[in-house]
């Protein structure tokens, strides 16, 4: 019986991750943790608690007394916070990871790891159109090197401890049942929630600034396809590139304005612009669908469809 631990729960990712997990693994058996309250449907569904990642006694506790089998560490600065406290970002990145990596080293019942890499370890002088999963990795930004970092401490623990940790390179995520968490991508999220509150935006970043995104149950399928795969099949132990679908500011704005007519939308670039600028346009997942078979379902067209409703059904709009 598979016993898994979400490691923050009520994140943007993790809020969804985790009921997906109970759906597959049972309601009690997947425990949901945060140091932040959880989306009503996490609370709802199953188990949580507070945890600290970085509290090693108490985590080693709860790893043993729940017998876990498998860990999904979703705690993270994003890029757009991890700038503003770049030393903050880069412990809690770096420290969460390496404790789970240890843990799992020390407590054998665990039997894989799943850590969220990111798009963000590509840099200015990687090629940005297509990005190929082996290329040049020069990130400038502290999410991105603590990305990086972390991919190469995952292959590390693989090989030299056979730990069976596994990884994606989550491009922009997007789902309406939390709100935006600092990152560069989000205003892909926020841009919904301001055409159903106020009907107008003020983007910060270009209009024409193309980045990979993908809607959030894309990006959970492909995780449970990922850490369901047999081992045999995983040929890459840092993070598999993910690419979903590429848009811009005004392509989004032109969508939603199918379903509300008066949207306006403003650009007001600021400094994750440069972050946004030193990313990939778009990422050739070609490897991920040739091991274990990933496959991008949700279109613009649908994306914006589900968010729009999604977010008015949050609001009572
Ligand atoms: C961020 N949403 O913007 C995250 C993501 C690819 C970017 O990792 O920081």
């Amino acid at each position: 019986m598979e016993k898994i631990l979400v490691i923050g729960a009520s994140g943007q990712i993790g809020s969804e991750l985790t009921t997906a997990l109970r759906k597959v693994y049972g309601n009690e058996n997947v425990f949901a943790t945060d140091l932040k309250p959880p989306h009503k449907d996490v609370l709802e569904s199953g188990p949580f608690e507070v945890l600290d990642v970085l509290d090693n006694k108490r985590l080693i506790h709860f790893v043993i007394r729940h017998k876990i089998t498998q860990i999904y560490l979703l705690a993270a600065v994003l890029s757009g916070n991890a700038e503003k406290l770049p030393i903050h970002a880069w412990n809690i990145n770096m420290e969460s990871l390496l404790n789970i990596l240890d843990l799992a080293k020390e407590v054998r019942d665990i039997k894989r790891v799943f850590w969220p890499s990111s798009i963000a370890v590509f840099g200015p002088t990687t090629p940005r159109e297509l990005t190929p999963q082996l290329t040049v990795m020069e990130p400038n930004t502290v999410y991105g090197i603590s990305k990086l970092a972390g991919e190469r401490w995952c292959e590390y623990y693989h090989i030299k401890y056979g730990i069976d940790v596994r990884s994606l390179r989550y491009p922009g995520l997007i789902s309406y049942k939390t709100e935006a968490g600092g990152g560069t991508t989000d205003y892909a999220v926020e841009i919904f929630y301001d055409a159903i509150k106020t009907g107008t935006y003020e983007c910060f970043l270009k209009q024409d600034t193309y980045l990979p995104m993908m809607f959030m149950s894309d990006a959970i399928q492909a995780t449970i396809n990922l850490m369901q795969a047999d081992s045999s099949q995983i040929n890459i132990r840092g993070g598999y590139n993910v690419g979903g679908i590429s848009f811009s500011p005004r392509e989004i704005a032109e969508q939603i304005k199918k379903h509300i007519p008066n949207f306006e939308i403003t650009y007001k670039p600021d400094f994750r612009q440069k972050i946004a600028d030193s990313w990939p346009k778009s990422i050739d997942d070609s490897v991920s669908y040739r091991d274990w078979g990933c496959k991008t379902n949700i279109l613009i067209e649908e994306m914006t469809e589900i968010m729009l409703n999604g977010v008015r059904e949050k609001f009572k709009k």
